[in-house]
């Protein structure tokens, strides 16, 4: 698909392209495909939803001007109608989410494993749109949630929509699909208070999980900072379950997609997080569209694990049990293409909010497998959109619509759009010349794998399933000390907001399965021991019905003692792109030390602010203006990767008087983010608490010669975080 370049006051080359947001924007089938239903009300008269133009949109028509109104008033009660009706139910789970536009493209064809057309052709680009979302909370929920993120992206492929409905984490809570209504009833707010609102750290949640042994694995994700990222840009994607590719020559091969930011995989500190969400809970929404309108377009590349149809029993654990990954050490991920997300919506309710994704939206060449989660999956998608969206022509909406035609005998219903002409809408038929007509393989008719099954109706779990130890483990073992004091804090720290204690000792003796040394330390911070005969204790504690095969205790163990892929702290650290970087200063302050660091942040596509004790301009030392993005009032250390303070003897002075300043770099010393200070400013760090341990902290850059300074400070920004700081474990701010 030719691009075409749109410029920064979203005109493109024809001139002719409205509302699209600043940035450098590309056209491509979806906007095309959009552009008759967006409406630009720039020059325009205002008019009713018959078109009629309005000649008073202020006041209600009435009987004299002091009332009362008339009934009569259309255009009021059109107006009152509509605003009554604006809102459609959330999500039941995800609602609080953030899209975006882009483009995928192959890097070379999949042919061999798959002839799904737009992972064949190196030529093609395939329109996206991609929604990231927290799940538990709701819709105007904190960004900053402990919480697992969707990661969800459909392709508007040439042979119709494929989605693939993600996360940010590549296992899940449970095994087969009956279970998520209960999963999420335990995770929502409690049903008697609706408390708390976008967290797990309450009984409910843990009375479920501590019941639930092959929750173990997700629970070390979910614990882990993987549920706090820094961006929505700086996380991973999976597709979670295995899926299958199938090729021309009908070839099976079973996949597990992977998505690999090439910003790296970052996240913030718990209190960091907490304290984001009060300064800013739209932090990851704002961040992503800032990115989008700056033209520092998010990129991932598609990663593929392919294991061959004959290989499905050669692991330790089951391809279909969607409580285990397949470690990339086993099995490498192989990048094959790249989406680049070049493109905010132009509004959120219509392209945000109503896009409905669904994991059986797919494209031949890709296919299911019998993993009893994505089979369940297969039937809510479709089921929940009918009630959220209101009826069954939710596919005719804008966003949902594909960018190829869609011929069908389906008709009527609520809010029908499309204008179907003929007699016809059955088949066959003779008077239609039996049109639409199907299509074969060979034109690119969707076939069903033909999978052998033969079998016994059972409601049962596969004894493959059983073992939900050996991979938590295994994550936990993989991660990098910082990482694994995150997840003992975060443990205690949810389950210290539990009031029961018997469902706390259950946790405990749930995580003395994975790890004992982990046990104890949780347990250490809650002030309990591990019970003892933990495999009996668990046995007994959890009701039959949950555990009916009685394998809470069954422990297998890995072969593979450590997986370095899992870890965060192993993933690559090489840019400073669009991390944001705060410079304290007042007046007097020393311009030239401090455009030197900002142009040598800016030119490796850092974002700079400057960040004094009131808006407005600061006179430099040499009587230069500088204009001041943020006062020390309205700005918070926790809003960026890292901060400067420059020389200037006024300046310094200013700011080493400022308990806001001295608070500031106290915090960012918490959250372990690099520091920078001209010589000159060694008074400001001095008035922190932290300013005895300068010498020795890996971070902390002092220095008089700029330039050397901003290249230590750059590098100390690529690696994002000192997590050894933490070291002591307790820092104050
Ligand atoms: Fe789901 C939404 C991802 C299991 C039922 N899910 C939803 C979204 C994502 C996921 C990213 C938001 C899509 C959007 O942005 O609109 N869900 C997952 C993953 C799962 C998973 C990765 C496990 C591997 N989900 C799952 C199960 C069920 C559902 C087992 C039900 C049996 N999910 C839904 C839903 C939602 C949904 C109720 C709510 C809103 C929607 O679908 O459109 O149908």
């Amino acid at each position: 698909m030719a691009q075409k370049e749109i410029t920064k006051k979203g005109k493109d080359t024809t001139g002719d392209t409205k509302n699209l947001n600043k940035g450098v924007q590309h056209s491509n089938a979806k906007t095309e495909n959009l552009a008759p239903h967006t409406a630009d009300s720039t020059g325009e008269f205002m008019t009713t939803n018959t078109g009629l133009k309005i000649n008073d949109d202020q006041n209600s028509l009435k009987a004299g001007d002091r009332g009362a109104t008339l009934l009569e008033d259309f255009i009021l009660r059109e107006k009152i109608t509509h605003f009554d009706h604006e809102r459609i139910p959330e999500r039941v789970v995800h609602a609080r989410g953030s899209g975006a536009h882009g483009v995928f493209k192959v890097y070379e064809s999949l042919a061999t494993v798959t002839k799904a057309l737009f992972l064949n052709d190196t030529a093609t680009e395939t329109p996206v749109f991609v929604r990231f979302s927290t799940v538990a909370g709701s819709k105007g929920s904190t960004d900053l949630a402990r919480d697992v993120r969707g990661f969800a992206v459909r392709f508007y492929t040439q042979e119709g929509n494929f989605d693939l409905v993600g996360n940010n984490m590549p296992v899940f809570f449970i095994q087969d699909a009956i279970k998520f209504p209960d999963l999420i009833h335990a995770v929502k707010p409690e049903p008697d208070n609706e408390i708390p609102q976008a967290a797990s750290a309450h009984d409910t949640f843990w009375d479920f999980i501590s019941l639930t042994p092959e929750s173990s694995h997700m629970i070390m994700w979910a614990m882990s900072d993987r549920a706090i990222p820094r961006s929505l840009r700086m996380m991973e994607g999976f597709g979670v379950h295995t899926f299958r590719f199938v090729n021309a020559q009908g070839v099976a091969s079973f996949v597990k997609f992977h998505w690999k930011p090439l910003l790296g995989i970052h996240s913030v500190a718990w209190s960091e997080a907490q304290a984001i969400s009060g300064k800013d809970p739209d932090f990851h929404r704002r961040d992503l569209w800032d990115a989008i309108d700056s033209g520092a377009f998010p990129e991932w590349e598609l990663g593929v694990q392919i294991v061959p149809e004959e290989d499905e029993f050669k692991f330790e654990f089951d391809l279909l049990d969607p409580t285990k990954l397949i470690p990339e050490e086993l099995v490498p991920v192989q990048r094959v293409g790249k989406m680049t997300l070049n493109r905010n919506p132009d509004n959120f309710f219509a392209e945000t909010e109503q896009v409905a994704f669904h994991l059986g939206h797919v494209v031949p060449g890709i296919d299911f497998t019998n993993d009893p989660l994505l089979q369940g999956r297969l039937f809510s998608y479709t089921d929940t959109q009918l009630t959220r969206l209101g009826g069954p022509n939710f596919q005719e909406i804008p966003i949902n619509r594909p960018v190829v035609q869609v011929h069908n005998n389906q008709r009527d219903g609520h809010m029908r759009q499309t204008i179907n002409k003929g007699k016809t809408s059955y088949g066959p038929n003779s008077i239609g010349a039996n049109d639409p007509r199907q299509a074969t393989a060979a034109e690119g008719g969707f076939v069903t794998y033909p999978e052998r099954i033969s079998a016994g109706k059972v409601r049962a779990r596969s004894k493959s399933f059983f073992d939900h130890f050996s991979q938590a483990r295994l994550f936990f073992n993989s991660q990098s000390d910082p990482e694994k004091n995150h997840i003992t804090d975060a443990l205690s720290f949810e389950l210290g907001k539990v009031k029961a204690v018997d469902i706390r000792e259950r946790m405990l003796a749930l995580l003395a399965q994975i790890d004992k040394g982990l046990a104890a330390e949780v347990a250490y911070a809650l002030g309990l021991h591990i019970p003892e005969n933990i495999g009996e204790q668990l046995n007994q504690n959890i009701p039959a019905d949950a555990d009916p095969a009685g394998y809470a205790s069954i422990q297998v163990e890995s072969s593979l003692l450590k997986s370095p892929a899992l870890s965060m702290a192993d993933t690559i650290k090489d840019s400073i792109k669009t991390r944001k970087v705060a410079i304290l200063a007042a007046d007097g302050v020393d311009d030239k030390s401090l455009n030197i660091l900002k142009a040598a942040v800016e030119a490796e596509g850092g974002v700079v602010e400057v960040i004094a004790p009131r808006l407005g301009f600061l006179t430099s030392v040499n009587d230069e203006e500088i204009n001041v993005d943020e006062s020390l009032l309205g700005a918070a250390s926790v809003l960026f990767d890292a901060v400067y303070v420059p020389g200037g003897t006024n300046s310094v002075a200013t700011l080493e008087a400022d308990a806001d300043a001295v608070h500031f770099l106290n915090e960012a010393f918490k959250h372990c983010k690099p520091i920078a200070a001209d010589s000159d400013a060694m008074q400001v760090l001095e008035a922190t608490y932290f300013s005895k341990k300068i010498e020795n902290d890996e971070g902390v850059i002092v220095g008089s010669d700029t330039d050397a300074l901003a290249k230590a400070f750059i590098n100390a920004i690529k690696q994002h975080r000192f997590w050894e700081r933490e070291k002591p474990r307790k820092i104050p701010a």
